[in-house]
């Protein structure tokens, strides 16, 4: 940690923030002590929690109208671990990063490990891209990859994947995530059984080549870029494959991968009770997979899901979950909206610590429509801003991290080092 920044730069940052914070603080303090709830215990949870930033993630994404590149902007694996260091450096629970293969490949992983240990980093899951022909793949994934018609097809996904693993292991990951873009485009192109065969035979394979101590993930999506029909479509689909592969296989949600006013924290719930959780990409949207950055729509509902993760926790229900954003940044600069995202997600899972379970228990069994909701709408709008402020004064990161980030001039610096960026740059295979 604090290799790109300097800590007494934040200490000076701190300094000036520090006396109004500690006022809002004993504020917050009061407010919650009419709450049964142990501080102390909270911050534990909040400053012991992490969410993995995705190495696509600090770049400028785009859409299929275009890409707007910013100058600066991280060109390789290795400048994109510089970003990711700068924003775990300001808020301190961001500690990982999910890598991406071929983009992210490297020649020398054991370097890459070292090079991303001395920030302070470690690498989280693995995922593969199995959904755009690059250079060096022999066949093409216009019509699926792990659930092609072509058995060659789909036997080169599956080593694509192997592949992953294997390189995942080398870095010290502990799960491979599985997107898949298989579906189609018009009513008649599959036979939705025999693909789901396929996807099953293929994963079956990928799975055996997991260590004993690894995950996989499988991640669901409605559409795109199958607009009539995707084969992972929906979390029953994904609970059906992790069933039948077995332990190792869980679901993984991505907030933006479902319909409009579908009601995920339910899925969540589900998923829970069903021992099949496993990981959740962050985003939020208005319409479909947006990508846009998380708790910018709809902060309530990133609430009632961390409710749904509370809860079960403390009735020792759920086992570790892989968090990680997955957002597209088409405007801003990615890492003051990586810091955001990060910030509101912690926001809505510190929220979520201030329900008491119990009472709320009780006024279900009461059939109390009203004062369930009100229990949830009173831990809801309590302000945590200070709580989680603290958190990052006290573990020495930066109290307003977008303000000291601002006057770094990270990008304009690093524009002079970095190569301007071009569209295909971040396909290095
Ligand atoms: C997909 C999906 C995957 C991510 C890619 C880049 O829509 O969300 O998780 O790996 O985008
Ligand atoms: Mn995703
Ligand atoms: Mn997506």
């Amino acid at each position: 940690m604090f290799k790109i920044i300097n800590k007494n730069q934040i200490e000076t940052h701190n300094k000036k923030y520090i006396n109004n914070l500690k006022k809002d603080y004993d504020f917050f303090i009061r407010k919650v002590s009419r709450l049964k709830i142990n501080i102390n215990n909270i911050k534990n949870e909040l400053m012991n929690f992490n969410i993995a930033i995705p190495s696509w993630g600090v770049e400028t994404g785009g859409t299929r109208f275009g890409k707007f590149p910013l100058k600066g902007e991280p060109n390789n694996i290795f400048e994109k671990i510089e970003d990711c260091a700068i924003i775990n450096d300001l808020i301190g629970i961001t500690k990982s990063i999910s890598l991406h293969f071929p983009w992210d490949n490297v020649e020398d992983y054991k370097e890459l490990r070292e090079f991303t240990k001395n920030y302070g980093l470690e690498f989280d899951v693995v995922n593969s891209n199995t959904f755009e022909d690059l250079d060096n793949y022999k066949h093409s994934y216009k019509f699926g990859s792990l659930t092609h018609t072509n058995k060659n097809v789909r036997d080169e996904a599956i080593k694509l994947n192997i592949d992953c693993i294997k390189k995942g292991i080398k870095l010290g990951s502990k799960a491979l995530t599985v997107w898949i873009p298989d579906g189609t485009n018009y009513p008649g192109q599959q036979d939705f059984s025999k693909s789901l065969d396929r996807y099953i035979e293929s994963m079956k394979k990928i799975y055996a080549k997991l260590p004993s101590n690894w995950k996989i993930f499988i991640e669901h999506k409605p559409f795109e870029p199958g607009f009539y029909s995707t084969v992972i479509n929906d979390w029953g689909s994904s609970y059906y494959s992790a069933k039948t592969l077995g332990e190792k296989a869980l679901c993984l949600i991505d907030l933006g991968h479902h319909l409009p006013n579908t009601n995920i924290e339910m899925i969540v719930s589900r998923l829970i009770y069903l021992k099949k959780l496993g990981g959740f990409h962050f985003n939020d949207s208005k319409y479909g997979d947006d990508d846009l950055d998380s708790g910018s729509i709809n902060p309530f509902m990133l609430f009632l899901i961390f409710n749904e993760l509370t809860s079960a926790k403390q009735k020792k229900h759920l086992n570790s979950i892989s968090y990680m954003m997955d957002q597209s940044h088409n405007i801003t600069d990615p890492i003051e909206s990586l810091i955001l995202s990060a910030i509101e997600i912690h926001r809505a899972y510190a929220k979520s610590l201030l329900i008491d379970h119990k009472i709320l228990d009780k006024f279900q069994k009461k059939n109390d429509a009203i004062f369930c909701l009100n229990h949830l709408k009173e831990a809801f709008n309590i302000d945590v801003t200070p709580l989680l402020e603290m958190i990052r004064y006290e573990s020495g990161n930066a109290i307003h991290p977008i303000k000291f980030y601002r006057n770094l001039n990270y990008r304009r610096k690093k524009s002079k080092t970095r190569a301007e960026k071009t569209y295909l740059i971040n396909k290095i295979i």
